[in-house]
């Protein structure tokens, strides 16, 4: 509400309180997937009297931990949340009706769910229960928030088959992978093997983009001087680790115990690396490629998958080009760190040469994290 041009008070309080569950559904970053980052917080007499999110895909959503942290305080408040309440039974009973019986007056959404199975119908419950729904405060910064699951459930088609696996069908059937590609270059534009010193400690980029993905693909060349790729942020979720193997003698150090490793390679290294004696979980394919590796990701669960260009450039570079080829990569993050580079064998990426004249960044953000300058935007809509 807007009045002489000043936003009176309660709708400045509304963007708030949705910052507020945003804050607490990134707790649980990680951790969620295949379901969303939810936070919701209640509201009465202008303080809150209840705060909550959903932890991990299974267990309530965010509106019961809010409303029962409230307990009878939720009679006549506002419930706040980041994401439109559920009006199904899925893994947990509908969240529409634990506010309804609740008794809260109002309820203010952060932006209406694009899981087909809600989509907008969760509002028109409440609605038609008396409450007052207010839909769309802090849109953009809800929309962000889920980037990958709002992806999978606009996107996501039905899931038919993995090459490499017999599996039962009786899976979601919606789950569309967001695919990202990140790497680093030096001012003078020469792809870099290390990451700039501090993105790869707590809070630094690097480390947040670990937590946050499902699985993480490397190149198998990653060598013993890079350290392993794990998430530095406390109790983080570990991606699962996809090595492409292209040197048979390396990419065992890949594997910690900190997070599952599986590992590609085609006919001939496989024999070479005698990957059966090493005890690696090893899928061997007649030749790399892009496809049975994100079918295999889909068929495990897997939402959101980082194409992590790290180590050698030229290994991972037919699968960069595979993914915009099919239309799967959905973001490209760049880290340019402060240095010229003039190292033997510096090299720049020819990937795209013949495929496109000019693929185009739209949405772009930047951040200086650790003396790295990161740039990161998206080739779809
Ligand atoms: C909410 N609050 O905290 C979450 C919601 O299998 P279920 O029962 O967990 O349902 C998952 C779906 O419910 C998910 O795809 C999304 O549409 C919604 N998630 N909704 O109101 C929450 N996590
Ligand atoms: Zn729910």
């Amino acid at each position: 509400r807007v009045r002489c041009g000043m936003v009176e008070d309660e709708s400045v309080d509304d963007g708030f309180y949705i910052r507020r569950c945003v804050e607490l559904a990134r707790r649980a970053i990680g951790f969620t997937s295949p379901n969303p980052l939810v936070g919701c917080v209640i509201v009465k007499d202008g303080k809150i009297v209840g705060e909550g999110f959903h932890p991990k895909a299974g267990q309530p959503h965010a509106e019961v931990f809010a409303l029962r942290d409230a307990g009878n305080s939720a009679e006549n408040a506002t419930a706040y949340v980041s994401l439109e309440p559920c009006n199904h039974y899925g893994r947990t009973p509908p969240c529409t009706e634990a506010l309804i019986k609740a008794k809260v007056k109002k309820v203010v959404v952060g932006m209406v769910d694009p899981n087909p199975i809600v989509a907008s119908k969760g509002v028109a419950r409440l609605q038609d229960a008396g409450i007052v729904v207010t839909v769309g405060v802090e849109e953009e910064l809800c929309k962000r928030l889920n980037e990958t699951w709002i992806h999978q459930m606009l996107t996501g088609k039905p899931f038919t088959s993995c090459s490499l696996c017999s599996f039962d069908l009786n899976l979601p059937l919606t789950e569309g992978l967001f695919v990202i590609s990140r790497y680093s270059l030096s001012v003078n534009g020469h792809f870099l093997d290390q990451l700039g010193e501090g993105v790869t400690k707590a809070g630094g980029y690097y480390s947040k983009l670990l937590q946050e993905y499902d699985a993480i693909i490397l190149s198998g060349s990653l060598s013993e001087k890079f350290s392993s790729p794990t998430s530095q942020e406390p109790g983080a979720n570990q991606p699962l680790r996809i090595v492409v193997a292209n040197n048979p003698g390396q990419f065992p150090s890949l594997t910690t115990e900190a997070s599952k490793t599986i590992v590609f390679a085609d006919k001939e290294i496989a024999a070479e690396a005698d990957l059966a004696r090493k005890e690696i979980e090893a899928v061997v394919l007649d030749r790399i490629n892009l496809t049975p590796i994100l079918e295999h990701c889909r068929c495990q669960g897997l939402c959101s998958i980082l194409l992590d260009m790290r180590g050698s450039i030229r290994d991972l570079e037919e699968l960069v080009r595979e993914t915009i080829e099919q239309n799967v990569l959905q973001k490209i993050v760049v880290e340019v760190l402060p240095y010229w580079d003039e190292s033997d064998g510096a090299e720049s990426l020819v990937v795209l040469n013949g495929l496109v004249k000019r693929l185009e960044l739209k949405n772009l953000r930047s951040e200086i994290s650790n003396r790295s300058l990161v740039v990161e935007g998206y080739l779809q809509n």
